[in-house]
């Protein structure tokens, strides 16, 4: 094994022996979390309709860590990952509708407490695969016992129809990694297409609704 493989294996070691590290990421994604669900709630009392469908979250974990480390050629210490990796906290929103997908976005970066550092729209702007998502950095505080930690999450917003997309395009990337069949890639970007259609109708029904 080389010498640069050691220093990032020691990477994952790190991280298993600073639980402190890890922890950060799983607090702000509570924070967040609960801002969300509170967006939810209250949203839906003030206008009849949740924008939310549901929410997931993961802390990246340390293999992953590892992985990308490696990818980036990141330095491999605590402090250089912390701030060359966006993505160590992250949170998926699911919402009904693109507009609802817009509003958590707006109320969401609208908080005084919640720092937007980069906004990357795959809605507007499809991935050429026909990836579509809106993909925010935000920065949060957490109050810790000594000391409050500004710490990024990444959220992704999108809806039921390209989170079907996303979560199946996911696994098929996966299935056929070695030996991709040809038509493959604009058979799955014509199915985005479609979901995208569905998305434009579904919207159309919505507004038709008030
Ligand atoms: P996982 O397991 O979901 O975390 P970076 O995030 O720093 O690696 P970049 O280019 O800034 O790099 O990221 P980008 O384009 O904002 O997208 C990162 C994440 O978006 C991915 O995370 C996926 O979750 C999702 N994503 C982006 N493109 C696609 C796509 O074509 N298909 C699907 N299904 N998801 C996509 P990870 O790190 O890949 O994995």
């Amino acid at each position: 094994m080389s010498s640069e493989v050691l220093g990032e294996r020691r990477v994952a070691e790190q991280i298993r022996l600073n639980p402190r590290f890890l922890a950060v990421y799983k607090f702000a994604i509570e924070e967040l979390m609960t801002k969300l669900r509170i967006l939810s709630e209250e949203f839906d009392l003030a206008h009849r309709h949740d924008p939310i469908e549901h929410i997931s979250s993961r802390v990246k974990r340390p293999e992953a860590i590892e992985d990308k480390v490696r990818r980036r050629g990141l330095a491999p210490d605590l402090p250089a990952i912390a701030e060359g990796l966006d993505d160590m906290a992250g949170v998926r929103v699911i919402c009904p509708f693109v507009s609802d997908v817009y509003t958590v976005a707006e109320m969401l970066t609208g908080q005084d407490d919640v720092e937007l550092l980069r906004r990357k729209d795959y809605i507007a702007t499809p991935k050429p695969n026909g990836y579509r998502s809106l993909h925010l950095i935000v920065r949060i505080p957490v109050f810790l016992s000594d000391r409050v930690e500004r710490v990024k999450v990444e959220v992704q917003l999108r809806t039921i129809a390209m989170d079907f997309w996303a979560t199946l395009e996911h696994k098929l990337s996966y299935k056929y990694e070695s030996q991709v069949p040809g038509d493959f890639a604009a058979e799955l970007a014509d199915v985005a297409m479609l979901a995208s259609h569905l998305d434009s109708r579904m919207q159309k029904l919505h507004q038709r609704l008030g």
